[in-house]
């Protein structure tokens, strides 16, 4: 349990991981041969700019698990990149292995634990041309990536999640179209797709479970609070069944639920709303500035699954850091404030340890706790990186930041 200190001060529990977390294509760079690439590449896409050189981090990796140290955090997460790992069907890349374990045992060894996401959005080019999460080879096929990957990287995995948020690649897939392959209201499709998407998230724990070493296993999925106002009560349900609790109730057998989470939606009677107070305070994501809802996800995610939740992606996008700041702040006291109501909260990861790629919005979006010159790549830690990093090493979160 959690006891706190002065009245301001709020302090967790022992042992509660304090991460930060990235994605491959967002930061990698070249990641050329996957469904992404195709898509910042193709006409017609609404992707603004492509990932290109993206943060360097494929060859800056190490500087990244510095500034993870530095900071004083104890977990990072980061993805496999699928494509670079294999290729071509049943062909993999040693080079690619041999570095992702590298990023593996470097962590251990500055005291981090490394979250290793094996699918964070992107597909191999040559899976996406036979109908990527649609084909009815993708579960099996990604249960074969994940154990190569997962023997290869060997017992010093600390937790693995197997699909990043497998209802935004339906969703941004099949219905928004702001994602691969761009089709656009196809509910058919988007079904279809979480469907296998599920199956994969099943696949994929098999197989971690059978690789070397023994580490905490789980799905990670964007949820929102979902506010109803009278006369949205039945499409709040019905968006709450499609887009979450179909692959809440697939996580049975799992070791925790993974909860990303930046903001809340309305439900009211003309459906759905990102905000209904017209003076809002919105982020430049187009989401309400509301940081405690992470608290009220963490605690649904909890009661549906029954299992410990990591929150592992919270953040804002802004350019002004102070903000990011005053976020933290209020979604860290909403994660209190439910680990107190007795909910099992076990770690916190902050989008993103760098500005990076935010896939079809390019580099518009500030979501890092480190800026990266876009030009020379050089990383520059930002006040609220050293705000997190301070709460990291105490496990206190103290007074509110002057001014919020
Ligand atoms: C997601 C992805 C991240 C995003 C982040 C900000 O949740 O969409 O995991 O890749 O960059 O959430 O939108």
């Amino acid at each position: 349990m959690t006891t706190t200190g002065s009245s301001d001060e709020l302090r967790f529990p022992e042992g509660f991981l304090w991460g930060t977390a990235t994605a491959a294509h967002q930061i990698e760079g070249g990641n050329t041969n996957n469904d992404w690439w195709a898509f910042e590449h193709a006409d017609g896409t609404p992707v603004i700019e492509p990932s290109g050189d993206a943060c360097d981090s494929w060859n800056r990796w190490e500087q990244d698990l510095d500034l993870v140290a530095k900071l004083g955090l104890n977990s990072y997460r980061f993805s496999l990149e699928w494509s670079r790992i294999e290729p071509a069907p049943g062909e993999f890349s040693t080079v690619a292995l041999d570095r992702y374990k590298q990023m593996v045992t470097t962590a251990r060894d500055r005291g981090i634990l490394p979250v290793v996401t094996f699918h964070h959005f992107t597909t191999p080019s040559w899976l996406a041309e036979r109908g990527g999460w649609e084909s009815s080879e993708a579960p099996d096929r990604f249960g074969e990536f994940t154990a190569k990957a997962a023997a290869h990287l060997g017992d010093e995995i600390g937790m693995a999640c197997t699909i990043n948020e497998p209802n935004i690649v339906a969703l941004m897939g099949f219905v928004l179209g702001a994602f691969p392959p761009g089709v656009a209201m196809d509910f058919g499709r988007y079904d279809l797709c979480c469907e296998q998407l599920n199956a994969g998230h099943r696949r994929s724990v098999e197989a971690l479970r059978a690789a070397p070493g023994s580490y905490p296993v789980g799905l990670t999925l964007s949820m929102a609070e979902l506010v109803g106002h009278e006369g949205g009560e039945e499409e709040l349900a019905r968006f709450q069944e499609t887009v979450e609790d179909r692959f809440l109730r697939n996580t049975v057998g799992d070791d925790f639920i993974g909860v990303q989470t930046y903001t809340r939606f309305h439900f009211t009677n003309s459906g759905y709303q990102v905000a209904i107070d017209p003076s809002a305070r919105m982020t430049p994501m187009g989401y309400e500035f509301y940081p405690e809802a992470v608290g009220a996800t963490a605690s649904r995610a909890a009661a549906v699954t029954g299992l410990p939740v990591i929150v592992t992606e919270n953040g804002v996008s802004t350019a002004d850091d102070s903000e990011r700041i005053e976020f933290v702040d209020r979604a860290l006291r909403s994660v209190h404030a439910a680990i107190e109501d007795g909910v099992d909260i076990r770690g916190y990861t902050l989008w993103s340890l760098l500005d990076n790629f935010e896939w079809a919005l390019g580099y518009s979006q500030h979501f890092g706790i480190v800026e990266v010159d876009r030009t020379t790549f050089a990383r520059n830690p930002k006040p609220s990186g050293v705000f997190f990093g301070r709460v990291a090493r105490s496990g206190v979160l103290g007074a509110p930041p002057v001014g919020s």
